[in-house]
């Protein structure tokens, strides 16, 4: 499937402001995938559908999360976290897009996963960074983007275990044990 429609098919999905974010994704993946060697086609196909069912009603993820046997475990968290993996069943289900590490670069674009594959990675990050974020440290994780995948992964991780725990929400565990993962790979001082 081609570009164009694609993004025909994601606009149909979401709102205007997460369509421009959608763009925004797209064409932070493109370079990060240039940059770090991945698939660049499959990063554009991720980036475009990562966030297709957003605004897909709560009563309708949760019936599909049941149904398809996801993690029951999401339905105690915050339910931000569902669209990501309602989405690749979506999107293999309505768009007809089969291929597993777009549809896994999908799945685990919220809370990556250990093991993630660069792909993964980069979806993850993209979707962190893309140019329309403003949150507080995204300068800082774009800033590692340029040079180390892993290390700027881990940041925006951080902050985000670190703006759950502020807000006093809970953090799914999928996204400690993302954490773990990359840390124990990189080993050593990550903050010097
Ligand atoms: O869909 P987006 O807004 O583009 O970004 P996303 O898919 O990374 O969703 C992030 C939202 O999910 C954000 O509002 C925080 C919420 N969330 C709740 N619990 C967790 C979580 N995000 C992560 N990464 N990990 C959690 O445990
Ligand atoms: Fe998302
Ligand atoms: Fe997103």
């Amino acid at each position: 499937m081609d570009r164009e429609k694609a993004l025909e098919i994601v606009k149909k999905q979401i709102t205007e402001h997460r369509y421009l974010h959608t763009i925004g994704v797209m064409e932070t993946a493109n370079k990060l995938a240039q940059l770090y060697g991945a698939n660049e086609k499959k990063a554009e196909m991720s980036a475009v559908f990562h966030d297709y069912a957003k605004f897909r009603p709560k009563e309708e993820m949760k019936e599909i999360i049941l149904e398809q046997g996801m993690p029951e475990d999401l339905l105690q968290y915050n339910s931000e976290l569902w669209h990501a993996p309602v989405g690749a069943f979506l999107v293999e289900k309505e768009v007809g897009i089969t291929d597993p590490e777009v549809l896994d670069a999908i799945r685990y674009h919220t809370s990556g996963r250990p093991n993630m594959t660069k792909l993964e990675k980069v979806i993850y990050l993209a979707d962190y960074i893309e140019p329309g974020r403003i949150f507080p440290g995204v300068d800082e994780v774009r800033q590692l983007a340029s040079t180390d995948l892993d290390r700027a992964l881990i940041k925006a991780i951080q902050n985000t275990i670190m703006f759950l725990l502020k807000k006093g929400q809970q953090v799914y565990p999928a996204t400690f044990h993302t954490y773990n993962d990359l840390v124990s790979k990189k080993g050593g001082l990550l903050n010097e």
